[in-house]
C-alpha cells in the first residue's frame, strides 16, 4: 500500500495461531482506565506494558502539562480495508494485510480546544476564533479542536510552527500524525485481526453505533461536537475513533492497488491528505473503520480535527 511508514509493513503472512492469542489479548486490552491516570508513567514503561498486552491503565501516559493523554499500542497484524461482502463498502477499500512491527502510541482522544489553545498561547499554533469559522460557540475546553487544517497541525505551509512542533519543543519526543495504517489499526482495536473483521470495533451491527460513538444519526438535532471521551473506549482504550470529529492522518491519498511490501509513507509536498473516521456530521456508513476520505491540506471545517501519534 502507498502511504505507510514507521513500522507498518505489508505482506501476505500466515495468521495461523493468531486467533488463539486474540481472546487473551482482547481481555487484557479491554480494561479501561480513568482519563489521565497515566500522568506519572513514562513512555518507556507504557511501551513495555504494550508489549505485554497489559491493561490500558498500564499503557497510558502523559508527557507534559497540556499534552494529550497517550496510549501505547502493541505490535500486531490486521487486515486494512474491507471485505467485498461488507455493507456500504467503497471500492477504494481494497483489503490487504498490514503488520505493525513495533509498538507506538496514539492519542487516547482527539486533540482538544484546551490543548490547541495552549499551543496558540505559546505562539506555535494559529488561534482558532470563536463563532463562525471557529468554535461555532459550542464551547471549547474538552471539545475537540475544529477548523484546523493539515497545514495548521504540521506547519507545512510555514505560516505557523504548528501543533506537532509545539509538542516536540515541550517534550523532545517524536510527535507526529498517525499514518493511515496506524489509524485503522487503532480504530479496529485488535492486534490479531482477520480478513472477516467487522465494520466496527464493536461488531458488525450498525444499530449499535449510537452506544459507542457520537455520530450524526445519533444526535437528534444536537448537531455539534461532543466533549472527548464521553463514549466508551474501544478495545485498545481509545475514544471517539469512529465519531465526534473526523481525523487528519499523515499520508497522501493514494490507491491501495500496490499494497505489497514495506513502503514508506507518501509525503510529497503537494497532495490531498487522508481523513479518517466518521463525525457528528457524517452519515452512519462513514463510521465504518475502513472508510477513507481526503481533502486539501489547507482546508478547514467544523467536523474535522485530529489526534497525534508518537514513536516509543
Ligand atoms: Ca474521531
Amino acid at each position: 500500500m502507498r502511504g505507510c511508514q514507521n513500522g507498518a509493513d505489508h505482506g501476505l503472512l500466515s495468521i495461523s495461531g493468531a486467533i488463539a492469542l486474540f481472546a487473551l489479548a482482547a481481555q487484557a486490552l479491554a480494561q479501561d482506565a480513568p482519563a489521565l491516570s497515566g500522568a506519572a508513567r513514562t513512555a518507556a514503561q507504557a511501551r513495555g506494558a504494550a508489549e505485554r498486552l497489559a491493561s490500558v491503565a498500564d499503557r497510558e501516559f502523559v508527557d507534559c502539562k497540556d499534552c494529550p493523554a497517550m496510549v501505547a499500542l502493541p505490535s500486531g497484524t490486521f487486515w486494512m480495508g474491507s471485505p467485498p461482502t461488507e455493507a456500504d463498502r467503497i471500492d477504494d477499500e481494497i483489503q490487504h494485510r498490514v503488520r505493525i512491527s513495533v509498538p507506538f502510541a496514539i492519542g487516547k482522544t482527539e486533540v482538544t480546544f484546551d490543548q490547541w489553545d495552549a499551543c496558540a498561547e505559546a505562539d506555535y499554533c494559529r488561534p482558532i476564533p470563536s463563532a463562525n469559522q471557529g468554535d461555532r460557540e459550542w464551547g471549547r475546553g474538552s471539545r475537540p479542536a475544529i477548523e484546523v487544517s493539515w497545514n495548521d497541525i504540521t506547519g507545512a505551509d510555514g505560516k505557523t510552527r504548528g501543533f506537532l512542533a509545539w509538542l516536540k519543543a515541550k517534550t523532545a519526543a517524536s510527535y507526529r500524525l498517525p499514518t493511515e495504517a496506524e489509524w485503522e489499526y487503532a480504530a479496529r482495536g485488535n492486534p490479531r485481526g482477520s480478513p472477516d473483521e467487522p465494520a466496527f470495533y464493536f461488531g458488525p451491527d450498525k444499530g449499535e453505533l449510537c452506544r459507542h460513538e457520537h455520530a450524526f444519526v445519533c444526535i437528534q438535532g444536537d448537531a455539534k461536537t461532543a466533549p472527548v471521551g464521553q463514549y466508551p473506549a474501544n478495545p485498545f482504550g481509545l475514544h471517539d475513533m469512529l465519531g465526534n470529529v473526523a481525523e487528519w492522518v499523515q499520508d497522501c491519498y493514494a490507491s491501495y492497488d500496490d499494497a505489497r511490501g514495506n513502503r514508506p509513507a507518501r509525503l510529497t509536498k503537494s497532495c490531498s491528505r487522508v481523513v479518517r473516521g466518521g463525525s457528528w456530521a457524517y452519515y452512519l456508513w462513514f463510521s465504518r473503520a475502513a472508510v477513507r476520505d481526503r481533502d486539501e491540506p489547507q482546508n478547514r471545517n467544523d467536523h474535522r480535527g485530529f489526534r497525534v501519534a508518537r514513536d516509543l
